[in-house]
């Protein structure tokens, strides 16, 4: 028996990859591969890594990822199921940490395989509770030391030795996400770990996050990387139109802020710096999707929104 093919939900094309018979035997495995850990850890660097894609965006700054992320790769003999998460933050500060939290919690419920990963030249351990949560499940856990291209001071036997008494009989693996050592090695022992279980996704299905999100992600990431101090965190991204006609995609998009003051800064003089924004958001949607594209910018203040309830429910953030 074989799978149906999926068909596709749009002709957008790189959101979807080559569609494989999966044929439906005993040997398939399957399974969610949640990957927990601090802020900048190299969480999103990892999971794309090991897709090959970058479905995730990565900046030098913590915080980053604010969702639960899944990237699906498919073969023959197995479906692995990436959980890229917000890193883990101690003391929420405002509504949306929480929901941002929700999300790791969530990824400690389902996964069948947890990674922890942290950087493994931070000395910071994870709080107790959360410690208590991981030892509490049943699932296999695997513990990464990631940016060990940075480790000049030979840390990684003390590093293990600390992580190996808080978690005694978890694998560990020291790795550079960003380089590609080690992250074979990992992978491997991740499929190994799968349980048998027919696909969850269709074959062909590279995430669970829609164009508009993915677009909206793209954006964010280049505010991250283009303004300092308070701006990215001040700044959420909803795409209000996307569509494709004649092969040209279409879309538009509000960058929300918080204050009036906010939204000077990302204007900037003669509107350079939102210039700056969209054509660097432009190029790297273009090149995910495959497609030119035509983006429009507004920039609105909304109030407190990182406070806000039913915004943040508007933003997908779950309660
Ligand atoms: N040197 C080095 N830098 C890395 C490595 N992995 C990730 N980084 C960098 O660390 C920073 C954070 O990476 P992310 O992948 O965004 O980290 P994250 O854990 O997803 O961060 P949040 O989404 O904020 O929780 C980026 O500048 C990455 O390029 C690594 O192996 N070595
Ligand atoms: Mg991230």
């Amino acid at each position: 028996m074989k799978l149906k093919k999926s068909f596709f939900k749009n002709s957008i094309k790189n959101i979807f990859v080559i569609n494989y018979d999966v044929p439906l035997c005993m040997a398939f495995k399957a399974g969610f591969v949640n990957i927990l850990g601090p802020p900048n850890a190299g969480k999103s660097t990892l999971v794309n890594r090991m897709l090959g894609d970058k479905i995730s965006i990565v900046t030098p700054k913590a915080q980053t990822t604010r969702h639960r992320i899944l990237g699906i790769e498919t073969t023959s003999d197995y479906q692995l199921i990436l959980s890229d998460t917000p890193g883990i933050i101690i003391k929420p500060a405002y509504e949306l940490h929480k929901r941002m939290m929700n999300f790791v919690h969530e990824s400690l419920e389902d996964a069948d395989v947890l990674v922890f990963l942290t950087d493994i030249t931070d000395h910071a351990m994870p709080d107790s509770s959360m410690i208590e949560k991981i030892k509490a499940l049943s699932c296999p856990i695997i513990l990464c030391l990631n940016k060990s291209d940075l480790d000049t001071k030979n840390l990684a036997e003390e590093r293990k030795k600390d992580f190996s008494f808080l978690f005694p009989g978890a694998e560990i693996h020291v790795i550079s996400a960003l380089h590609g050592s080690g992250t074979d090695e990992l992978k491997k022992s991740i499929i190994e770990k799968l349980p048998e279980h027919p696909p969850y996704f269709d074959s062909d299905q590279l995430t669970d996050k829609t164009e508009r999100f993915i677009l909206s992600e793209i954006i964010r990431e280049k505010i991250f990387l283009l303004y300092a101090e308070e701006i990215p965190y001040s700044c959420e991204v909803m795409v209000t139109d996307f569509k494709e006609k004649e092969n040209i995609l279409y879309a538009r998009a509000e960058i929300w802020v918080e204050k009036e003051s906010q939204k000077i800064i990302i204007i900037g003089k003669n509107g350079s710096k939102i210039k700056k924004l969209g054509t660097q958001a432009r190029t790297d949607a273009e090149q995910f999707f495959g497609k030119k594209m035509f983006l429009e910018l507004y920039v609105k203040v909304k109030k407190d929104w990182r406070k806000n309830a039913s915004l943040l429910n508007q933003l997908g953030y779950q309660t």
